[in-house]
């Protein structure tokens, strides 16, 4: 069965001019893109997002970056399980941690400048993609 999920290309690699590579990678890997707009969220649009991490100590550093410029956010489907898929592609949030191959190992600059972002399950794949798209 096909499933769907969201990845977004965050402030960090626009700005360094990767949104094809990267998208490159994914399509390569046979994500099929369904969806995908570029976008700035405000500040408080960035918080919503990353609601479930509500509380934690490094969320206004995020969401302040979250929120420096555009970000691409795009729906990917393929065959089989395409969440897990896709984080494995991305590889470890950390890219100090992340394998060699992936796409923050090979372009992401810290934690929290990581290049992408991809919804870490099915729940959160429905909620994210509703987030950006109607
Ligand atoms: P991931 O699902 O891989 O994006 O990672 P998490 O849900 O653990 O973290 C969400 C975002 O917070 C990541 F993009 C990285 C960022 N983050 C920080 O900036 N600092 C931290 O200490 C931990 C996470």
């Amino acid at each position: 069965m096909r499933k769907k999920s969201l990845l977004i290309i965050k402030p960090d690699a626009i700005e360094r001019d990767l949104i094809g590579r990267i998208i490159s990678r994914l399509e390569s890997a046979r994500f099929k893109i369904l969806a995908m707009k570029m976008v700035r969220l405000t500040y408080d649009e960035a918080r919503k997002f990353y609601a479930v991490h509500e509380g934690r100590p490094f969320l206004e550093e995020l969401c302040q970056f979250m929120s420096s410029g555009p970000i691409v956010a795009m729906v990917l489907e393929s065959d089989g399980d395409t969440v897990s898929k896709i984080r494995s592609l991305i590889g470890s949030t950390d890219p100090a941690k992340a394998a060699p191959g992936t796409i923050r190992h090979d372009f992401a600059l810290s934690l929290t400048k990581n290049s992408v972002h991809a919804s870490d399950g099915e729940e959160s794949a429905k909620t994210e993609i509703a987030f950006f798209f109607s």
